[in-house]
């Protein structure tokens, strides 16, 4: 009987405990639907993300940069998030024309991880062929509009800054020519040979100069516009910012590009002789931008790159470091310096970004089969 009992009572405790197991993994369902997260919890699933994506970072060891902003900018970024989170760091800058052959030709198996600094419109053609990774980033919430990220999370604006010209005072007087005052008179007989822009093949800088043009004139007068300009183009940089380096030492008496540029070159450079110019009937601007190359080899360490460069750890290190754009987070010190020389990033014409997205690679062959027999040599690239 006792045996009879103890056999009894086992079963019981048996079944119990399987009651019991149901009841644990049930338990989700009958519990109330989640409340929204109290501040302290949230806060606490923040650092434990970004925890987690700092481990899984330092895990893969390295991070490759191509850097589209200036040099000395792109160093100290660059140094500094191997300073913060121990990863090494190799970078190069590259004009973001040429990013985007590079990761156009490495197809799907980039060199590089993140794209740093540069015009959006290269990057909106490079996401729309698939060859940008999208990102939601944690820091996108201290950006100061969703202008400045792309809707799908392909890139994120770090910087905005605002296109103008760049002109040598001493050598315009010893010519005795007036200073260009907008878009329209740098067309005039008297600059030819004068004025130096960058490269529509290699430069973000120029592809923004078609677009602006473009959008300003209508699209055939635009491009007639480009045709006009290039008589009195001495000479085609590379790079966006190649035009407002030569204005100080008189060998570019007019330079097209970033007003920014300009400033880094007055002040850190001792250019007393060179005045910003901003277009008397308006302008554009540029949002500077950062994005994952897809199929990366160091996935993690990209994303922690791009949460970096949302932050002021980043961004601040820009005006110490001779780049004047205007940053686009709410938490980052702007550069007052810009605003000291007229700058305002309001002051800017409604560029219609979709439109360049869409059109910029159609635009550029326009202006090249425009300018006919006289693009061939003076575009060339390497
Ligand atoms: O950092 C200076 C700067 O003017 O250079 C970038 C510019 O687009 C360089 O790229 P490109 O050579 O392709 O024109 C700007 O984003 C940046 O403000």
């Amino acid at each position: 009987m006792k045996k009879l009992l103890a056999i009894v009572l086992s079963l019981v405790m048996v079944l119990g405990l399987f009651a019991g197991c149901g009841a644990k993994e049930e338990a989700p369902a009958t519990e109330a639907p989640a409340a929204p997260a109290a501040p302290a919890e949230t806060e606490a699933a923040e650092v434990s993300y970004m925890d987690q994506l700092i481990a899984d970072a330092q895990a893969e060891g390295t991070l490759v940069v191509y850097g589209s902003c200036e040099e000395e900018y792109l160093a100290v970024a660059c140094e500094k998030f191997q300073e913060l989170y121990g990863i090494e760091v190799q970078y190069q800058r590259l004009s973001t024309g040429e990013v985007q052959s590079k990761v156009e030709e490495e197809a799907g198996n980039p060199s590089g991880d993140v794209w740093f600094g540069g015009t959006t419109d290269p990057y909106n053609v490079c996401a729309a062929e698939g060859l940008l990774e999208a990102y939601e980033a944690e820091n996108a919430s201290h950006l100061l509009g969703q202008a400045y990220r792309d809707a799908d999370g392909y890139w994120y604006g770090i910087y905005k800054g605002i296109l103008g010209f760049m002109v040598n005072v001493d050598e315009l007087e010893r010519m005795g020519l007036e200073k260009p005052a907008d878009w329209a008179d740098l067309t005039k007989p008297e600059y030819q040979g004068l004025i130096w822009l960058s490269n529509y093949n290699t430069s973000g800088t120029a592809k923004l100069v078609i677009n602006t043009m473009i959008q300003k004139y209508g699209h055939d007068e635009g491009i007639q516009y480009l045709v006009d300009l290039d008589k009195n183009i001495h000479v085609y940089t590379k790079s966006g910012s190649g035009p407002s380096k030569n204005v100080g030492t008189g060998e570019c008496v007019i330079g097209i590009g970033f007003l920014h540029d300009g400033i880094t070159q007055i002040v850190d450079n001792g250019y007393g002789n060179v005045e910003l110019i901003i277009p008397s009937s308006g302008t554009s601007y540029e949002i500077g931008a950062t994005a994952i190359f897809k199929g990366c080899e160091h996935p993690n360490a990209a994303k922690l790159w791009i949460e970096f460069a949302l932050s002021p750890d980043c961004v601040n290190l820009a005006q110490d470091n001779g780049s004047y754009q205007f940053l686009v987070i709410d938490n980052a010190t702007q550069p007052a310096i810009a605003t000291e020389f007229g700058l305002d990033p309001e002051n800017v014409m409604d560029y219609d970004f979709e439109d360049a997205k869409n059109n910029i690679t159609t635009y550029v062959e326009e202006v090249f089969t425009a300018l006919g027999d006289s693009a061939d040599d003076r575009f060339k690239t390497e």
